[in-house]
């Protein structure tokens, strides 16, 4: 069998490099076993897309899909690891090392792309018939450095070098049309596998060409350069992922990337309607149901009403019966400025026709709550076109038959607050889905000796597709298990310290606490609350060197998008603070700070699976959900915490006893900020004077960019939304009492691992399994297609 595989992969290698697989580069190996493994799932991939197409389904309309690296998945997947490592070792190549060949498929910003990742994995492991649709941008996430201890940005161009794991199909091309241009869409087709299944579902990109390779006409006329010019223009539409987080940019082309991928996946939908159920599509939704990724994909809502009445003939209550049908709306985030609002000169520009039925689906909405005897300016707070804007999430909330947030405490925020006029009329429509992460990537493949232990101590590989079967063993294992898991987690942080070492240049210790935070960086996540804990725990030591302190590193990894400042800003605050404490002889390596560059889904592999702690301390009520979050847990990393988003169920499962909590409650937030004065804070909470100071006396450098001053600004003095809007000075003492504890507790070996354990066996309701078969039973009323 190996040797079976060893040629196979052979002949795929040397077709890919044109020499012997031992004269081939590592890349060259990566290209020509990824091609090989493309090869083996082919005939079950057609056989899926076709029972899949044939009966109902549920389509994922996504702008972002951060899927990271595909290989090693899908040799997990395929029950593939050990002989192809095995195959590979017969020319003396080390798998691990083809595999960090690898790019990330960086097709998203972070929470909402990963998940739409994770998602796909579970429907394909659940044999669930759903496609996911989106975009396939030339440059992904831009590529993160550090100069100086500022951030630079600089283009990912991850399928430059060749891709195997993307299809293009030609053949299945659409048109887009907009006003001032028309546009072709390529489909290019990532396969997903699942575990323990033949079932392989599909990820379609589409990519922006022109209409014809050359405008010929202005060729010929001379006008070389004009016609290379109007080619780019059509190909700047897939060229780059816009890199914001949360935060909403009224940029042309990003409005004309999202009616491109919703226009062109639509029309491919309607088109297998028809092929399969013929001409009448009174039955639309009944065959199918979109998932729409928050808003980005609400443009889909005005172009299926327009295929319906330009293309179909259809009249619009008949239309809009079967659009309301059709979409269901998650909501991400409750932050304002994710807010999406397009001007209405913009559509007007760009696809007149769209701009009309927007138009209209507003004359009606306008009417329908006149009827319902709403007053005026409720009615024009949640009209779908006011003054001259048009706002997506209005459009998606009117439209859809379900609408959902991310987490028990985010949905019951928004509707309390966020979408409260819509609630009030359609509460039905609202829902709760707690996100959920893939046990595969985030479990099984990223921590394999953990798994091992899990396999081991439960008797089977069963816990892969069925995560909660974990919790029957909470109780039940002897101290041994506890002596492993504390192996483990050693062995993992010795091979990370090695990663770090290479990677970054820091030497860390193993044997110190890991005490990590990796996300986007935004000031309501609070990473200068963490790194303010480190700089004035380095100031307790200076204080009195001999001062008894467990040894930590700090793990940091974060984006922040190109134009916020402020984020910037905290960036570069940290990585001051590193620079400090890391070079300072009286800490003598007992605090070590690590600013993990270019964070992305790969390196999240290896710093996870080596967490003792998780930090989730984002000020209350502002993470809708967080995953990080569940990806630690899993792993066995105790939470650090806020009540906020998912963090409240997660603390709900292991129980106060396992988790450490500290910070103000969303509950309490309103009156505690009625009066406020961070000042006072400032004066009285001991340490923090000192560490505000730090900002501006000297002892940290931010190089005359004037940026540290400015972060001392946003938390003293009052601003427009008043000072310390995230509460960073408020919930400071609560944790540092809390983080110190935890550090102190680390001591008890045993206990620690005792608490490990528990998170890791309860982690089985974080699973995307289970948030799949949610959205598959309540929401998409969707049954398994098994493919034989
Ligand atoms: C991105 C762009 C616009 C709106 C929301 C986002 C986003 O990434 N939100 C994040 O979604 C995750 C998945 O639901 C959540 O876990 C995060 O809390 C949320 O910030």
């Amino acid at each position: 069998m190996t040797q079976d595989l060893a040629s196979a992969i052979a002949f795929q290698v040397r077709s890919t490099s044109g020499r012997s697989v031992t004269a081939s580069t590592p890349m060259e190996v990566w290209q020509g076993l990824s091609a090989s493994v493309v090869g083996r799932i082919a005939d079950d991939w057609q056989a899926t897309d076709a029972a899949y197409k044939a009966g109902r389904q549920e389509h994922y309309f996504s702008a972002e899909f951060l899927m990271g690296r595909a290989l090693l998945n899908n040799l997990s997947n395929l029950g593939l690891v050990n002989e192809t490592r095995e195959a590979l070792a017969n020319f003396g190549i080390d798998l691990s090392q083809v595999l960090e060949q690898e790019p990330d498929a960086a097709l998203g910003n972070g929470g909402l792309g990963r998940l739409a990742a994770c998602f796909l994995d579970s429907c394909a492991t659940l044999e669930l018939p759903v496609t996911g649709y989106g975009i396939l941008y030339r440059y992904g996430l831009f590529k993160q450095l550090f100069d100086n201890g500022f951030q630079t940005e600089h283009p990912d161009p991850w399928m430059e070098e060749g891709y195997p794991f993307v299809i293009r199909r030609q053949e299945q091309q659409r048109i887009v049309r907009y006003a001032d241009m028309w546009v072709r869409a390529i489909p290019h087709d990532m396969p997903i596998t699942g575990y323990g299944t033949r079932n392989v579902g599909t990820l379609r990109l589409w990519k922006a060409e022109p209409m014809e390779q050359f405008d010929y006409q202005a060729f010929n006329s001379q006008r070389f350069t004009d016609a290379i010019v109007e080619r780019e223009r059509t190909s700047d539409i897939s060229r780059v992922l816009y890199p914001n987080d949360t935060t909403f940019e009224g940029k042309v082309l990003r409005v004309r990337q999202q009616y491109f991928f919703c226009s062109a996946s639509l029309q491919e939908i309607v088109d297998n309607y028809i092929e399969h159920h013929g001409q009448d599509l009174t039955d639309f939704a009944k065959y199918n149901s979109i998932q729409l990724n928050d808003t980005h994909p609400v443009l889909s809502i005005p172009e299926l009403m327009r295929i319906l009445l330009d293309d179909h003939g259809m009249g619009w209550e008949q239309a809009w019966q079967i659009v309301t049908h059709t979409f269901a709306y998650t909501n991400h985030t409750v932050l304002a400025e994710a807010l999406e609002k397009w001007e209405m000169q913009i559509f007007d520009r760009l696809f007149p026709r769209i701009c009309e039925i927007v138009r209209e689906i507003d004359r009606r909405f306008r009417e329908d709550m006149n009827k319902r005897g709403l007053d005026a300016s409720t009615i024009e707070y949640m009209a779908p076109v006011s003054g001259n804007q048009v706002r997506m999430a209005w459009i998606a909330c009117y439209a859809s038959y379900s609408i959902n947030g991310v987490a028990a405490l985010h949905t019951e925020i928004i509707k309390r607050e966020t979408l409260k006029e819509w609630y009030a009329i359609w509460p039905q429509r609202f829902n709760n889905k707690t996100n959920g992460v893939t046990p595969r990537r985030w479990l099984n493949q990223c921590n394999p000796r953990l798994a091992a232990l899990l396999t081991e101590v439960t008797g089977s590989d069963a816990w892969v597709k069925d995560l909660a079967v974990l919790a029957d063993y909470t109780d039940s294992v002897d101290d041994s298990v506890y002596d492993r898991i504390n192996e483990i987690k050693h062995a993992n942080k010795a091979d990370f310290a090695a990663w770090v070492a290479e990677r970054e240049g820091v030497e860390i210790d193993p044997d110190a606490i890991f005490d990590v935070q990796i996300k986007r960086l935004h000031e309501y996540k609070r990473q200068l609350l963490n790194a303010f804990y480190i700089l004035d725990l380095y100031f307790r030591i200076k204080d009195d060197p001999t001062v008894d302190v467990p040894k930590r590193v700090f793990i940091f990894g974060a984006k922040a998008a190109p134009g916020y400042l402020r984020a910037k800003a905290i960036i570069k605050f940290i990585n001051e603070v590193a620079r400090l404490v890391n070079n300072d002889d009286d800490i003598d390596g007992r605090i070590k700070v690590v600013f993990v560059h270019n964070y992305n889904v790969s390196p999240a592999e290896h710093i996870i699976p080596a967490a003792d702690v998780s930090e989730q301390i984002s000020m209350a009520g502002k993470e809708a959900s967080g995953t990080s979050n569940m990806k630690f847990m899993m792993n066995g990393a105790l939470t650090l915490g806020t009540l906020d988003g998912a963090n409240v169920e997660i603390l709900d499962a292991v129980g106060d006893e396992n988790s450490y909590i500290f910070g103000a409650t969303e509950e309490q937030l309103p009156s505690l900020k009625r009066d406020y004065d961070p000042r006072w804070h400032y004066e009285n909470v001991p340490g923090l004077k000192r560490v505000i100071d730090a900002l501006t006396d000297g002892t940290l450098d931010d190089n005359g960019s004037g940026w540290f001053h400015d972060l001392r600004q946003s938390l003293m003095e009052p601003g427009w939304e008043g000072p310390d809007v995230y509460y960073v000075l408020g919930d400071f003492a609560s944790y540092r009492d809390v983080k110190d504890k935890m550090a102190a507790d680390h001591a008890d070996a045993h206990g620690w691992a005792r608490k490990a354990w528990v998170n890791v066996t309860k982690s089985g309701r974080f699973s995307s399994d289970r948030t799949i078969r949610d959205y598959a039973e309540q929401v998409w009323k969707l049954e398994p297609v098994r493919v034989e």
